[in-house]
């Protein structure tokens, strides 16, 4: 069996090595390399935004599997019919994100800035403490990291809705006092009952620009934006009139248009703003191999995996 590897962010050794390593524990003979342009026909690949080329080339591979949960890079290129993308699942992502939602609700909903502010001149004074129940926590994406969050969320006594594409229930996703909702015509009304709002969808044709002027201004006055998900799904240039306006009073963002965040964008500066290097959630090399090692030896033996990505849904 050949299995390539192509993640121009990744240095290669220590995945191909910890790959070989997990297939050989799993009684699996393969040989594992990186790809290169005009490279014999391989059985499956690992890779974090390839080039067409190599999808081109690559036609009859069993499965392509992605060093990330969003395959956004992946989708938006020509895919060989038959070739199935696979996607993490959670691989040790969810508690990084639950971990990143938490630490920037907590320090906007406690004021930890504004202290900062204070202490650093040696002013001891408080602030009047706020209520959880005036600060509901709106999560877009009720997926493998929606659900963590939202159970993250809910741990710490905050209002929590959630909303996805199908419809889902409290006692399915076991998160106490989650108020669901779904589709299109139910996001006014999730959107109305948010605060805090929190965007962890994958970013497809329908989920581009969802955070606009229009979206964002429906949160409750004074409201919050966290995302975490992919930055084409912020209009950028509705985020600071919104912030300005006094409607939001300020934004976390992980992820951007373009990264690295150009020089000069006005999110490096703005004071309401925190900008972060798309770190949300990294991928973690034994996670990840392990996953994928394991997800293998499934095929190979012909049983079903998780995280098969649906060409039609785009996720
Ligand atoms: P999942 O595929 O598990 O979950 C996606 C969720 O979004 C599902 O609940 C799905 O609904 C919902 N959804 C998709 N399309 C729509 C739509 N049109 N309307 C309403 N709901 C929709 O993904 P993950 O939770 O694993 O990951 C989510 C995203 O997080 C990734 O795609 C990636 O972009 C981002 N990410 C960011 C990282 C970072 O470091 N910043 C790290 C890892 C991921 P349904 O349940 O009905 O299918
Ligand atoms: C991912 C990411 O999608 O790192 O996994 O953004």
């Amino acid at each position: 069996m050949k299995i390539y590897f192509h993640g121009e962010e990744f240095r290669p050794e220590p995945w191909l090595a910890a790959l070989q390593q997990a297939l050989d524990a799993a009684g699996l003979r393969a040989d594992v390399a990186v790809w290169q342009p005009g490279a014999p026909p391989g059985d499956y690949a690992m890779v974090w935004a390839p080039p067409q080329r190599m999808l081109d080339e690559q036609t009859r591979l069993k499965a392509l599997f992605n060093l990330g949960a969003g395959v956004d890079a992946i989708t938006r290129l020509r895919i060989p019919p038959g070739v199935q993308l696979v996607r993490l699942d959670d691989a040790g992502m969810s508690a990084q994100m639950a971990e990143y939602v938490l630490h920037a609700l907590v320090r906007h909903f406690r004021e930890f800035d504004a202290y900062e502010a204070d202490t650093r001149q040696g002013r001891w004074s408080f602030r009047r403490p706020r209520l959880r129940q005036d600060c509901p926590v709106g999560i877009l994406g009720l997926g493998v990291l929606g659900q963590r969050v939202a159970r993250a969320v809910q741990g710490l006594d905050f209002p929590v809705r959630g909303w996805s594409r199908s419809p889902k229930s409290v006692e399915e996703l076991q998160i106490a006092g989650l108020q669901c909702y779904a589709g299109e015509a139910q996001l006014p009304a999730f959107l109305a009952a948010s605060k805090v709002l929190v965007c962890l969808l994958p970013l497809t044709t329908e989920t581009q620009g969802i955070l606009n002027r229009d979206t964002v201004s429906q949160l409750m006055p004074g409201g919050y934006l966290i995302n975490v998900a992919r930055g084409a799904h912020l209009v950028e240039e509705d985020l600071i009139p919104l912030i300005d306006s006094g409607h939001l009073a300020g934004a976390t963002l992980d992820v951007f248009r373009q990264e690295p965040l150009p020089a000069g964008h006005p999110f490096w500066t703005h004071p309401k703003i925190t900008v972060t290097p798309h770190t949300a959630a990294r991928t973690l090399r034994d996670e990840s191999v392990a996953q994928i090692a394991g997800k293998i030896a499934r095929l190979e033996r012909g049983e079903g995996i998780a995280g098969i990505v649906d060409p039609v849904k785009g996720y």
